[in-house]
């Protein structure tokens, strides 16, 4: 995309954000739900195809592009983000990387559009940060794979059109080398879903259970027509999903820090407004470095990203640092708010419950420390 283009772009989504979505955060809370007519919007924008290449209908955006339309999009409730999140990202990037010419032509199209939503179903009850033990079986019949397993706390599943979802087709191998990739619709015969999980924050996003019972699906649906590489194409599409997430937890620790600033300035006490008292500009102050350090990183890992560079590690350090960083900031909002902060009217505990996912999901801060102390070593060696 050209420089203007973009500008253009990143413009029109932060007045979307200004003016769509900031207003409608409570009720999207309330109601649990991303208004369809929302949803449209988006699609008109064309935020559901950021990441898919421009031949297959979508933006085909650099990571350095990404990042700059997340950092407008990331400035509201993650529910809306979530929304487009995983056809940017694990549910897309998948296909992207290693699916077959006629897997990206059946997919790749619908997911840019928004007419399908995309799901990447990899964590299981007994599978969360150790991706390789999954559980779920494949089992090759004639030309068909017979799928059963249970995939949890699945992200956009409810609304799933095609979930990337692993397997495990060969039990002998070593587990990483075992694990292969599908692509499943729903509606298949033996694929059901169960109920909406009930969640600490982010409501208007959605996870439950992908049960898979006797599930036959053709051999086409098998990622990129290989079995044995399907933990490698996870690996490398969280890698890619790592300095997404990284870049909205800028952007929403950008917005809690005018939140804050607005009513340190407004709120007075003592006969003055708390802004002007040192112990409230050190939360400020403390804030806003590291969200700038946040920025820098992101920035930078995504520019090295589109050069060719291998930013495993970073991608990893910006995970880490950037998550656990909007967490930090979204304390102190909430502190400089004082009981403000604990009421659901003002929305800034809301962003605190939100924020605490992104710790979590999609490896967590201590998968992170691993990941960089293991490149570290190998590097040294
Ligand atoms: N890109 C490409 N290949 C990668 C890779 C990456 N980022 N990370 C690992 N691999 C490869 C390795 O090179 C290795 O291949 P070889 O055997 O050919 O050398 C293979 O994958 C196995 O890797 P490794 O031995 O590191 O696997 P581990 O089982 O030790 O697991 C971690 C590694 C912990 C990093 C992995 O399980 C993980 O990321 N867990 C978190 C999962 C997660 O993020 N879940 C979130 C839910 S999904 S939203």
């Amino acid at each position: 995309m050209d420089a203007d283009s973009l500008d253009q772009m990143v413009r029109t989504v932060r007045r979307f954000v200004d003016e769509r979505l900031i207003p409608l955060e409570a009720k999207v809370a309330d109601d649990d739900r991303v208004p369809p007519e929302i949803v449209e919007e988006m699609r008109a924008l064309g935020l559901f195809g950021m990441s898919i290449p421009e031949e297959h209908g979508g933006l085909g955006l650099s990571m350095t592009e990404e990042t700059q339309i997340l950092l407008a999009l990331g400035r509201t409730s993650p529910a809306f983000r979530s929304m487009i999140g995983t056809n940017n990202g694990i549910g897309s990037q998948g296909i992207v990387m290693d699916g077959t010419d006629e897997q990206k032509r059946r997919y790749l199209p619908r997911l840019a559009s928004g007419e399908i939503i995309g799901s990447f179903a990899l964590t299981e009850p007994g599978s969360g940060s150790d991706a390789a033990s999954i559980r779920t079986t494949a089992r090759r019949d004639g030309d068909h794979y017979v799928i059963d397993g249970t995939k949890r706390y699945i992200t956009n599943a409810p609304q799933a059109g095609v979930f990337t979802l692993f397997a495990r087709t060969d039990p002998d191998a070593r587990p990483a080398d075992g694990i292969s990739a599908f692509l499943l619709e729903p509606g298949t015969p033996g694929l059901s879903l169960g109920p909406v999980d009930r969640k600490m924050g982010q409501r208007g996003a959605h996870t439950c259970d992908v049960i898979l019972e006797g599930c036959r699906v053709p051999a086409s649906a098998l990622l990129g027509g290989r079995e044995g590489v399907g933990f490698k194409t996870a690996m490398r599409v969280l890698d890619r999903g790592r300095i997404h997430i990284s870049a909205v937890c800028v952007a929403l620790a950008e917005r809690l820090i005018d939140d804050a600033l607005a009513y340190a300035m407004q709120r007075e006490q003592f006969g003055q407004p708390i802004a002007e008292f040192q112990l409230v500009q050190a939360m400020l102050a403390d804030s806003r470095t590291e969200a700038y350090a946040a920025r820098c990183m992101v920035e930078e890992t995504a520019r090295r990203r589109d050069t060719g560079a291998d930013v495993r590690t970073e991608a990893s350090c910006c995970k880490l640092y950037c998550t656990e960083m909007v967490g930090r900031v979204a304390d102190r909002a909430v502190q400089i708010h004082g009981g403000a902060g604990y009421m659901a009217e003002y929305g800034v505990e809301r962003f605190y419950r939100d924020v605490r996912l992104f710790r979590i999901y999609e490896g967590t801060s201590q998968i992170q420390q691993l990941v960089i102390a293991r490149n570290m070593i190998r590097a040294a060696r």
